[in-house]
């Protein structure tokens, strides 16, 4: 199956070699696979259309990444080619609409991103001279996305997953940990500075550097 749509995509050419990771420069940022609100703001809520994937350039140069696509748990059927170029520190959202319209386009069943809510592994491929090299994948649990979780790197492109969310907020010990964030299609995965940091700060501000003893 997973052959025979990347042939109707046309991505690919007949002999796959599939290669490991090695320092990419593009990699998954952020995932919400459980939408319970319009996510891709077309005034409607979809389990399909709704669920979304970011990739982010970790890198400190521009990647064209009309080479990249995307696939969903073992099956590893396609559901999204990129296109364009991704700006250092950029990131690119894509919506289960999009990933909708990518597999119409391309003759493939309109599945969308596919994102199991019991769990799924996203993988990201790089496709170049007739090589599908895999650039990253993370594969999460369902408590990671569970109604409008997402689950995402903090900060950008680290090695650090985090839950973002504020929607439906984590308090288990089984990490990734919650953040108290809100996802961030598309933008920055950012966070506040923690409370213990900013109130030091504060006392730094109001009393000055502690005096040394003589
Ligand atoms: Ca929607
Ligand atoms: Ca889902
Ligand atoms: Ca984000």
């Amino acid at each position: 199956m997973f052959r025979r749509d990347i042939a109707r995509a046309s991505v690919v050419a007949a002999t796959l070699v599939f290669a490991l990771p090695c320092g990419a420069q593009v990699v998954i940022n952020e995932i919400l696979g459980d939408p319970g609100i319009d996510w891709n703001g077309d005034g409607a809520v979809s389990f399909k259309d709704d669920e979304w994937v970011e990739i982010v350039n970790a890198g400190n140069t521009p990647v064209d990444i009309t080479s990249y696509r995307l696939s969903d748990g073992g099956t590893r059927i396609l559901r999204f080619g990129f296109a364009g170029m991704l700006q250092p520190g950029a990131t690119r959202v894509v919506f289960g609409s999009e990933s909708v319209a990518w597999e119409s386009a391309n003759g493939l069943s309109t599945a969308g991103l596919s994102l199991n809510n019991a769990g799924d592994t996203v993988r990201l491929w790089q496709v170049a001279a007739g090589d599908t090299t895999l650039a990253d994948s993370y594969t999460y649990a369902g408590f990671e996305i569970l109604d409008d979780r997402s689950v995402g790197r903090l900060p950008d492109g680290a090695a650090q997953w985090r839950l973002w969310d504020a929607r439906n907020p984590y308090s288990g010990m089984t990490p990734p940990l919650g953040t108290g964030c809100a996802p961030t299609p598309g933008g920055a995965n950012q966070c506040p500075t923690s409370v213990q940091s900013t109130a030091w700060g504060a006392v730094k501000r109001i009393y000055g550097a502690p005096q040394r003893q003589r």
